[in-house]
Order: C-alpha cells, then sequence, then structure tokens
C-alpha cells in the first residue's frame, strides 16, 4: 500500500486522521473492503473437534513456557518469505483449551451463538490478556515470543496486542494486505502468531501468504482506497499478473503461522458451519518506536500502548517483553 499519509488525497484515499471507532468497528470496515463473488448457498459441515481431555492451567503454563527448537532451515525460509506455518506449537489439548476460552469470552461480548451462528461478522476482541491469567499464559507465551525473535533475529520482543478473532460462517475474505501500516511502529521487525484455535481446512478461510516477502514492491503503487473494493482486486489482479506464489494451505490442530509485517496475506470465506476462531498476537523488536504520525489503517492502536504518543519508546505496560523471561525475583 501507499503511504499516503503525506499528501492529502482524495477523501477516498487519504487516510491520515487517526481511526475515531473502536476497533470491532475498524474490523466491520476493514472487512468491506474485500472483494466477494458469489453466494455461499451450501456451507460445508466441519469435522467433530478431535475428543482430548483438556489439560489443567497449569499444564498449559508449562507447555507454553517449554522451548520450541527452530531449525536454522525455518529461520531461513521464514526470512525469504516472510512467513512460516510450524507444526505442533501447541498441544492439542492446549488448542481446545484456548477455544474454550475464547468461545465463552465472545459469547459474553456479542451473544450466545458465536461459534456456530450465521451472523456473517468479522468480529474481534483484544487486550484480552491482563484481565484472564489462562489467556496470558498463550500471549506472553515464552515459547511462542522466543520463536519470533529467533525469526526476527533480534534479542528481545514485545507485546504489541493480542487479538481474538472469530470469522463466522459465511463471512467474507480478509481483503489482501500487509500489516506494515497496521501497527504504527518505527521497525519491520514485527511478527504476528496466528494460533488456530482449531484446525482449518480450506473451506474454513485459512490465513494464506503470498511469497517470497518482496511481493509486496508489486502492489507499493496500488493506490489504497478507504471504501469499495478496487484496493483488494489491484493487489489479486498485480499478483496473477506476475504469478506470485500463494501459500494457502489447511492448518493442523496446533499449527501456528508467523507472518513478517511485509507479507502480504489474505484469507478466503468462512464456508463451513463452525466459526474460524484464532488468537493472532503480535510482537517487535523491543527498542521500537511509535511513528510519528499513525494513520487511520491502526485502528484504535493507543488502546494496546496506553500514554505512550508518536514518536516515543514503545514501551508501555501493557508491552511486556516476552522474550528473554526476565529473572524471578531474588526471593
Ligand atoms: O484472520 C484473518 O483473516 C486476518 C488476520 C490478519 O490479517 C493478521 O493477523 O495479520
Amino acid at each position: 500500500m501507499r503511504d499516503r499519509s503525506a499528501t492529502a488525497g482524495t477523501p477516498d484515499t487519504d487516510v491520515s486522521r487517526p481511526w475515531d471507532k473502536d476497533n470491532q468497528a475498524w474490523w466491520d470496515w476493514y472487512v468491506g473492503l474485500a472483494d466477494n463473488t458469489g453466494e455461499i448457498t451450501e456451507f460445508e459441515a466441519a469435522a467433530a473437534l478431535p475428543d482430548v481431555t483438556l489439560p489443567a492451567d497449569a499444564e498449559v503454563v508449562a507447555e507454553l513456557a517449554e522451548p520450541y527448537e527452530l531449525s536454522a532451515a525455518d529461520i531461513a525460509f521464514f526470512r525469504t518469505n516472510g512467513f512460516i506455518k510450524l507444526k505442533g506449537v501447541f498441544s492439542p489439548g492446549a488448542v481446545l483449551k484456548l477455544r474454550a476460552e475464547l468461545v465463552r469470552l465472545l459469547e459474553v461480548e456479542f451473544g450466545t451463538d458465536v461459534d456456530t451462528g450465521a451472523q456473517d461478522r468479522f468480529l474481534s476482541l483484544e487486550m484480552v490478556w491482563p484481565d484472564h491469567p489462562l489467556l496470558r499464559a498463550y500471549v506472553l507465551s515464552p515459547r511462542v515470543a522466543k520463536i519470533c525473535a529467533e525469526l526476527l533475529g533480534v534479542g528481545g520482543v514485545r507485546l504489541y496486542h493480542d487479538n481474538v478473532l472469530a470469522k463466522q460462517p459465511g463471512c467474507g475474505r480478509t481483503p489482501w494486505h500487509f500489516d506494515d501500516h497496521h501497527f504504527p511502529l518505527d521497525t519491520h521487525d514485527v511478527v504476528t502468531a496466528w494460533a488456530p484455535a482449531q484446525p482449518i481446512p480450506l473451506a474454513m478461510g485459512p490465513l494464506a501468504f503470498a511469497h517470497p516477502i518482496d511481493v509486496w514492491k508489486l502492489v507499493d503503487g496500488v493506490d489504497f482506497e478507504k471504501s469499495g473494493t478496487n484496493y483488494d482486486r489491484g493487489v489479486a489482479d498485480t499478483f496473477r499478473r506476475h504469478d506470485v506464489a500463494v501459500d494457502e494451505t489447511p492448518f493442523d490442530i496446533g499449527e501456528v503461522s508467523f507472518h513478517h509485517n511485509l507479507n502480504f496475506h489474505t484469507a478466503a470465506r468462512n464456508r463451513t458451519d463452525r466459526s474460524r476462531i484464532v488468537l493472532a498476537n503480535t510482537y517487535y523488536a523491543d527498542g521500537a518506536r511509535i511513528v510519528d504520525a499513525p494513520t487511520m489503517v491502526s485502528g484504535d492502536w493507543q488502546k494496546f500502548m496506553p500514554g505512550v504518543g508518536p514518536g516515543e519508546l514503545a514501551a508501555s505496560s501493557l508491552n511486556p517483553v516476552c522474550w528473554p523471561v526476565a529473572d524471578a525475583p531474588d526471593e
């Protein structure tokens, strides 16, 4: 997306004003920019969730602190392509425990039919971790944060935010985008761990990644429009013209993807009868600052960094260093 913030463009392309609504309103706006053709007339029945015993909270905390061994090839793949999908980051029990908790929270916020209801919406909740000790284990997980630091090749990472995302049955595509303009950070050392809370078959709309990482340069000249689907279509057409490779594959239970903020990604509609629920947590290199002029594409970012202004160090109390783990204080 071309940065239009410096020039006052037409009303349709000028994103320089800050977002003045909440983040759910942001998502409602954002998924409305996706090009969706045709109607879904038949929903595919999602396979039954695996029948596993849910672990105790303490077992989840221990599991999410265990290191995950990345190979040199994994790191090289991420740096070339701007994403990687890793199997077995979470155990099936940890995934289903996460799902149960996220469904509960979503239903408190949005009503009783979040999981299978046909509201066709993309629902979101952020900043759930400060008030939920169990979710804190998933969001501040040393296992996940260490993967992020190693993929980026930085000494330490802070949490930008957590993001519970529920793409309900019938909800449309996620438009093509990269996250560079979503996070008002002055660094490219930013990665999102996108952790599904159930397996994701193709019909449910897995996150799909264009690669290699620098294909963003092909679409840098496509104007972002604040309404309509021209941007999404412009990116898709450009990628098609250049034969850009797209990884659109199912997610096994426990598989987590990691994408860099320069990676272009999208997700198809959810054509199943179950919500596609995901916990997407974003981490960035410790030491980064807020850019001088955040735009409306960053949504209500101050919710994630209270008290931090443009140009300042991005290090509020809600942005803890998740890796390396601080030494326990002496008794
Ligand atoms: O879940 C989705 O469909 C989109 C998520 C996304 O774009 C992200 O986490 O960066």
